[in-house]
């Protein structure tokens, strides 16, 4: 049987690497469906697949090989759909930007968790350094020093200006998905790692510092030194998945940790008796973290109901 690796997907089509080195444009087999996930994409960047030639020329693809994990984004609307990012990643990059656009702490952290729940290594980009304001520059400082004390490798770039050459050794030998909201310079990281225009890249629009959309598609690309990086459109929001209560504190390392100290096993922190959690919200434990954490918590509140 034929199989290949999925490296583009826009949607009807989808580019898969056979074993011969070709790329071959095809079409999911209309009854495909993977078990247990509802989402709008059965086929994801990152797939192993099984392919069938048709007599007509086209290719379709009829399997999807097991998932090491995958990354999914859940669309914040009401439809409650899901989106798969891409699958059978080592790591996680994620790109934010202090400024121009903002990116959430509350993106941050449900990215981060979202790593987490999936075992996916992550790491955090801050982009655009060049464009920061000495208040700016202090709250990059501050940002960088969290997420490096709960456990997060992070570094600071312009990836516009500064040779970013350094950073490939991250992601040699690892196929990695770049991930950030829109904007944030995914699509300049990889063009500039690759010193080759392989992607376009737009202006923000200076009205509103939002980001154009410009990457419409998730698409894998190879690494002459081995490797694979994902450039994937920009996330809005990352809705997370349906998680336990008890479970989402899990998937916050610094949250987890304290947690084993409470009096019960499935405290939510949220003013139980004995919380060894809630006491230090402000002191060990960051206020945005824990904000994170209750936003999450109500999501899988609602999800409760659904
Ligand atoms: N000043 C400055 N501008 C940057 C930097 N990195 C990217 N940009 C600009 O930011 C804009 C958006 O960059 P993109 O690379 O298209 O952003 P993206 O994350 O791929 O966006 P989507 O594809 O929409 O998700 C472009 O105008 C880039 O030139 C940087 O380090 N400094
Ligand atoms: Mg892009
Ligand atoms: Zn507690």
């Amino acid at each position: 049987m034929n199989e290949g690796l999925v490296i583009k997907s826009t949607g009807s089509t989808i580019g898969v690497l056979t074993a011969a080195g070709a790329v071959v444009d095809c079409r999911v087999k209309g009854n495909l469906r993977i078990a247990g996930i509802r989402s709008t994409n059965p086929v994801a960047v990152g797939d192993k697949v099984t392919l069938e030639p048709q007599a007509d020329g086209t290719t379709w693809i009829t399997s999807v090989l097991p998932r090491r994990n995958y990354i999914i984004r859940r669309s914040t609307n009401l439809s409650k759909q899901s989106h798969i990012l891409a699958a059978n990643i080592d790591q996680a990059a994620l790109l934010v930007t202090i400024s121009h656009p903002q990116t959430s702490t509350t993106f941050i952290d449900r990215f981060l968790a979202t790593c987490e729940a999936y075992s996916v290594p992550a790491i955090i980009i801050f982009n655009k350094t060049d464009l920061l304001t000495p208040e700016e520059r202090q709250r990059l400082d501050e940002l960088q020093h969290l997420y490096e004390s709960i456990g997060y490798p992070t570094c600071a770039i312009s990836a516009k200006y500064d040779d970013v050459q350094a950073l490939k050794q991250v992601f040699i030998g690892k196929t990695t998905l770049l991930s950030g909201n829109s904007g944030v310079g995914k699509s300049t990281l990889l063009n500039a790692i690759f010193g080759a225009t392989l992607t376009r890249t737009a202006d923000i629009s200076s009205a509103h510092d939002t980001g154009m959309h410009t990457t419409t598609f998730s698409e894998m690309y190879p690494l002459p030194e081995g490797g694979w990086l994902i450039d994937t459109p920009g996330v809005k929001g990352f809705g997370t998945l349906d998680m336990q209560k008890e479970e989402v504190g899990h998937y916050f390392r610094e949250i987890f940790a304290l947690g084993r100290q409470c009096r019960y096993s499935n405290c939510l922190h949220c003013g139980e008796p004995g919380c060894a959690v809630l006491p230090e919200v402000g002191l060990s434990i960051a206020e945005s973290r824990f904000a994170s954490y209750l936003s999450i918590l109500d999501d899988a509140d609602e999800t409760k109901y659904r």
